[in-house]
């Protein structure tokens, strides 16, 4: 899967592609993300990527005409082939798990990071396929929204991940629908001591009795989204499973 990023800051990226699973992804070959600085789609002396906002009012607003031109040079390179071009801002439909699975099944996307109060509204309409959206707040751009978009997206592609163990335990997330299928539905995690200033990790997780301790972690995963989460939980079997039998804390 290919990423074509466009930003005034590709310096940000840096980090993150030099560590973790984007660095072990790319590293294998499993995707290939490209970062242009839109200073370079310019053509005036002084690269020029922003300017004041027609209406007045405070800072400045991208200016369309970088964003069209690298957008048509990656089309032009693209030949036949159509990709999403995304707009990520806080107006944009609310990214998620099921959106980004939709995402791998392109080959490449393009993502359009905005900057200052705005990006010129003819970006959004004409030039843009998607505008999406991380989160129910605002950033100071959208490079950080571009790099969880990545993130989430390339996990899913095969031979990413590579760690049996993970994919076997979200297996269990797996069997249930659609948004369900991911980290929601973790289970509690405990590691050594067993006693940790007092506090004891549950017993179950100490017997060895493996049957046991399939059927606690189930019923903990659902136990703590239906208290923090019930509306993940509509729609799927999982709600019909009787909570009252267990409690948040301790016991199984
Ligand atoms: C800045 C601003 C200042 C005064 C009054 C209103 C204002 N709105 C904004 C604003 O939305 N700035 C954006 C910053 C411009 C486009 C890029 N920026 C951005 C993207 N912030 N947050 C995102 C984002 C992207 C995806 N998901 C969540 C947030």
């Amino acid at each position: 899967m290919r990423y074509d990023v466009l930003t005034i800051f590709p310096g940000f990226f840096n980090g993150i592609l030099q560590h973790g699973l984007l660095k072990r992804a790319s590293a294998r070959g499993r995707v290939d993300i490209r970062i242009h600085d839109l200073r370079d789609y310019t053509d005036d002396r002084h690269r020029t990527v922003d300017d004041r906002p027609f209406g007045g009012g405070p800072g400045m607003v991208l200016k369309p005409e970088p964003i069209f031109r690298a957008v048509e040079a990656l089309r032009q390179d693209a030949g036949e082939q159509d990709f999403p071009v995304i707009l990520l801002s806080p107006q944009g439909r609310l990214f998620n798990q099921e959106l980004a699975e939709q995402l791998t099944r392109h080959p490449r996307i393009a993502l359009i990071c905005g900057r200052y109060e705005g990006v010129d509204e003819r970006v959004a309409e004409h030039l843009a396929t998607d505008e999406l959206s991380i989160g129910d707040y605002v950033l100071s751009g959208g490079e950080l929204a571009a790099a969880v978009l990545m993130e989430v997206t390339t996990r899913l592609l095969p031979g990413v991940l590579g760690n049996e163990d993970s994919l076997a335990r979200e297996s269990f997330a797996d069997s249930t629908a659609g948004p369900l299928r991911f980290a929601a539905l973790d289970w509690p995690h405990y590691t050594r001591p067993a006693d940790f200033r007092g506090l004891r990790v549950p017993e179950v997780l100490l017997s060895g009795d493996h049957q046991r301790i399939r059927e606690w972690r189930e019923r903990q995963a659902l136990l703590k989204a239906s208290k923090r989460r019930p509306e993940l939980l509509v729609r799927t079997e999982a709600s019909a499973i009787p909570l009252a039998a267990a409690s948040l804390s301790g016991g199984h």
